[in-house]
């Protein structure tokens, strides 16, 4: 998986707002007051708005309670529900005050209420405020769960997705694969070319491994200092295996001088295990049996793969 499908980029400039109402004119009253400053989306029943919601990561939902079919609150309880859309912003937008319907409200996860009829100015105000304070726990989870320096997810990001893709990947029944990764001869890289040349290198195979895996669930990580590793739920081992094979071939396309090594560019190698997940079977019996075969792809030569 790629972070930017977990964690919205904090720096966009401009915020999206889904508004969710049965009554088209109070859509459209909303849709005036944001469409400038936002960019907008609307849904009429709770259906639409949670597949807008998986499809489009608005970063604030204004929410009606009162309509036919699923309620606000039963939106909000799913839309919290799914890791993939647990950070957008739930703002109740309400016909009623009713205290105890309010604390229900704060309770599933929504951040503040809106009362209709909707008070232009302090609306503004409200929705404003919940954008900002959203950017910012933006930004403080990417700098959390992202490398720094080559932009993937990082260690800690890792290792918190691996039990749940386990978990995913044992109540659907999927294959479970995991491909580990390390740079060939990066101390000679560092010792010849220096250290900022070495982090350009980094940076560039960490892209290189970004283009390789795209499919939505898949993770890539960095897992250590010149070590990567992506995990692919849904994948057997012979996908995971041409999968390696075509990150080890997308370095050394990128032709990074290094005469250091016996390539003269700089390589990768490639360790790949798979499971079909089971309640005993064990994830960290994966990444052990890759490190293994890791190391076998480097005892063999390097720039291989092996599995
Ligand atoms: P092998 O082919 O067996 O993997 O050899 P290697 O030289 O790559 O392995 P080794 O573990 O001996 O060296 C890893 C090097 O990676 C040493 C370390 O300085 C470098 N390295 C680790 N993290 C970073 C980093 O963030 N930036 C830079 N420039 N170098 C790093
Ligand atoms: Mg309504
Ligand atoms: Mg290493
Ligand atoms: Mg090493
Ligand atoms: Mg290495």
């Amino acid at each position: 998986m790629h972070l930017t499908e977990i964690i919205p980029q904090a720096n966009r400039m401009k915020g999206k707002i889904l508004v969710v109402d049965d009554q088209p004119l109070n859509i459209k009253i909303l849709h005036q007051l944001f469409h400038e400053d936002y960019e907008m989306f609307m849904a009429t029943n709770g259906e639409q708005a949670i597949n807008v919601c998986q499809n489009e990561l608005p970063d604030l939902v204004l929410l009606d309670i009162e309509m036919p079919g699923m309620t606000g609150y039963e939106v909000c309880q799913r839309l919290k529900a799914d890791p993939a859309t647990a950070n957008i912003c739930i703002i109740f937008v309400t016909a009623h005050f009713d205290e105890q319907e309010e604390v229900k409200g704060f309770q599933l996860g929504a951040a503040d209420f809106i009362h209709k009829p909707i008070n232009p100015i302090i609306t503004n105000a409200r929705v404003n405020n919940q954008f900002i304070l959203k950017q910012q726990a933006d930004l403080l989870q990417s700098i959390a769960l992202l490398d720094g320096l080559t932009g993937v997810a990082n260690r800690h990001l890792f290792e918190q997705r691996l039990p749940e893709i386990c978990k995913y990947c044992c109540r659907n029944s999927a294959p479970l694969s995991v491909v580990m990764l390390d740079v060939d001869s990066f101390k000679l890289f560092n010792d010849r070319y220096g250290h900022q040349e070495g982090d350009q290198c980094l940076r560039l195979v960490a892209k290189a491994l970004r283009t390789a895996i795209h499919r939505p669930n898949d993770l890539v990580a960095r897992y250590g200092g010149e070590e990567f590793i992506c995990l692919l739920p849904d994948t057997q081992h012979l996908g995971a295996m041409h999968i390696a094979q075509l990150i080890v071939n997308a370095v050394q396309a990128l032709h990074i001088e290094h005469l250091g090594s016996s390539f003269q560019e700089v390589t990768i190698s490639a360790g790949v295990a798979s499971m079909q997940p089971h309640r005993h079977l064990k994830w960290q019996t994966l990444i052990e049996s890759a490190d293994k075969q890791l190391y076998l792809a480097k005892e063999h030569g390097r720039n291989q793969v092996s599995g």
